[in-house]
């Protein structure tokens, strides 16, 4: 028998209505019921000013790392999870970059580079540009690189944001 390592899952959760904080903790406590998903490390939660639609509530956004028996779980069965805890929390998809109660997006998953269309791209293809997601990675991962080779620091090194203690501004 040989044993299958464990595969270490980053994901960005991010929340823009009602009590924001809550809503992070109580989709990672969905998450932790499900056999073969443990919440291992957590970032810090940031308040971080809209990409891309503006005129929007700031978000509250956190990195947490899963690891992830692959026995049960292939990257696809574990995003339609993510999807189901983000139905079960009233995510309604309506206007696309706009306010949400939960948004559960795999940044990555392991070493793996998964390219199926429009359903699941891993790594993330915006996470190297996203301050929201590249500074919480840092926190609990700060030596990690992308499976490309591009670490936080140099995609850090590539982008216009700017920080003020746990707020984080980039146009
Ligand atoms: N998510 C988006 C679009 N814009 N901006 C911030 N600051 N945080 C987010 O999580 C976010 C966003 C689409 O999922
Ligand atoms: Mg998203
Ligand atoms: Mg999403």
């Amino acid at each position: 028998m040989t044993d299958i390592p464990i595969i270490k899952v980053y994901v960005s959760l991010g929340s823009n209505i009602g009590d924001t904080e809550d809503h992070l903790n109580q989709a990672v406590a969905r998450l932790e019921k499900y056999e073969g998903i443990e919440p291992e490390k957590w970032s810090e939660t940031y308040q971080t000013e809209p990409q891309g639609l503006k005129d929007q509530p700031w978000f509250t956004n956190q990195v947490v790392r899963f690891d992830v028996d692959p026995e049960l779980w292939s990257a696809e069965g574990f995003l339609s999870t993510l999807q189901a805890v983000e139905g079960q929390m009233d995510r309604v998809r309506d206007v696309k970059n706009g306010p949400r109660t939960i948004d559960l997006d795999i940044i990555l998953f392991g070493d793996r580079v998964i390219d199926s269309g429009s359903y699941l791209t891993v790594p993330h293809p915006r996470a190297q540009e996203r301050a929201f997601v590249l500074l919480p990675l840092a926190d609990i991962e700060p030596e990690l690189a992308f499976p490309d080779g591009t670490t936080i620091s140099d995609a850090l090194q590539k982008i216009d944001y700017r920080t003020e203690g746990k707020k984080i501004y980039q146009d």
